[in-house]
C-alpha cells in the first residue's frame, strides 16, 4: 500500500500533538481526518494542509457524545470512509490541585474525556481499521501520569493508567488481524494542556514551562508518525518519552 493511499483519523487534532501530528502525516502524503471541538481551528488547520496539497476531511466532534462519534464515523466520505491509523490524542487534565480539592464535575470531565471519549472512537473506528488489516495502526496518547504517581495527578493520572492497559488488551484480542496498538506516553511538553489544566491561566502556564526545555509538538508527532510507520511486522506496545531535563524526584515523606 502506498502513503498516498493511506489515511489518519486524529482526534484533538485543533491544538498540541494532534495538530502537529497532522501536519506531520500531512506532510508525508497521508489523508487526514482531523476532529475536535473548536470548528475555526479545525478550518484554519485545514485552509493550511490543503494549501500544501494535503487531503483534509474536518470534523467537528465532542468525543465524550457516543452518538455523535458514530455517526460522525458513519458519514464519512467515502475517500475518507477507510481508516489506516487512528491517532486516539483528544484528552486533557483539570485542576493541578490536590484531589481533595478538585471539584467532582472535573473528575467526571476527565473520565468522560480521556476514558469515555477515547473507548467510543476506538469503538466507531474498529472495524474499518480490521479492514485496513495488516499495517493498521491505532495510537492512544497516554502519559508518564499514567505510570508514575505524582501530587495532583489523581484522576489525570488514573485515565492515562486505563490508556495503556486498555491498549494491551486490545492487542491481545487484535492478534492475527494485523492493527497495531501503542501507547505513546509523553512527559512536560508545551502545548495548550497547562493553559487547560489551569482554566486558562497563562502566567502559570509560562511559568512551568520557562527556563527548561519540555518536548514540543513536533517531537510528539515524530514519535506517533514513528510508531505508525515502522514495518507492520513491528508493533511498539508502549514508547515513554521525557524532555532530558525532566526526572524523576525522591518519595514525600510527612514527619512531625
Ligand atoms: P492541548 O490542550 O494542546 O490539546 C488537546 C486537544 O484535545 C485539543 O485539540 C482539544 O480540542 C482536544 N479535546 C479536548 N477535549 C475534547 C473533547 N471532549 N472532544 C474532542 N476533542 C477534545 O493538549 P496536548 O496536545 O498536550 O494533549 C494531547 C493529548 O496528550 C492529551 O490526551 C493529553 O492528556 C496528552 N498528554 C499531554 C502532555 C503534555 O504535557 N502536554 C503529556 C502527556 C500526554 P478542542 O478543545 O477543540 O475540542
Ligand atoms: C501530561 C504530563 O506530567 O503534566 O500528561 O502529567 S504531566
Amino acid at each position: 500500500m502506498s502513503d498516498q493511499a493511506r489515511t489518519v483519523f486524529i482526534t484533538g487534532a485543533t491544538s498540541g500533538f494532534g495538530r502537529a501530528t497532522a501536519k506531520r502525516f500531512a506532510a508525508a502524503g497521508w489523508q487526514v481526518v482531523a476532529s475536535g471541538r473548536r470548528t475555526e481551528r479545525l478550518t484554519e488547520l485545514a485552509k493550511t494542509l490543503s494549501a500544501a496539497g494535503a487531503s483534509v476531511h474536518t470534523m467537528t466532534l465532542d468525543v465524550r457524545d457516543a452518538e455523535a462519534v458514530q455517526k460522525a464515523v458513519a458519514s464519512l466520505p467515502e475517500q475518507f470512509a477507510k481508516i489506516d491509523c487512528l491517532v486516539n490524542n483528544a484528552g486533557l487534565a483539570l485542576s493541578p490541585d490536590p484531589a481533595q480539592k478538585t471539584a467532582l464535575e472535573d473528575w467526571h470531565t476527565m473520565i468522560d474525556t480521556n476514558v469515555t471519549g477515547l473507548v467510543n472512537v476506538t469503538h466507531a473506528l474498529l472495524p474499518t481499521l480490521i479492514a485496513s488489516g495488516r499495517g493498521a495502526a491505532i495510537v492512544n496518547l497516554g502519559s508518564v501520569a499514567g505510570q508514575w504517581p505524582y501530587p495532583g495527578g489523581h484522576v489525570y493520572g488514573a485515565t492515562k493508567a486505563f490508556v495503556e492497559q486498555f491498549g494491551y488488551n486490545l492487542r491481545c484480542d487484535l492478534l492475527g488481524t494485523g492493527v497495531r496498538v501503542t501507547d505513546v506516553a509523553p512527559g512536560l511538553s508545551e502545548t495548550e494542556f497547562t493553559l487547560v489544566r489551569t482554566k486558562g491561566n497563562q502566567a502559570a502556564s509560562d511559568k512551568l514551562y520557562a527556563g527548561t526545555e519540555p518536548l514540543q509538538p513536533e517531537d510528539i508527532a515524530e514519535q506517533i508518525f514513528h510508531v505508525a510507520t515502522l514495518p507492520a511486522h513491528i508493533n511498539i506496545n508502549r514508547m515513554e518519552i521525557m524532555a532530558t531535563r525532566q526526572a524523576w524526584s525522591p518519595f514525600a515523606i510527612d514527619r512531625d
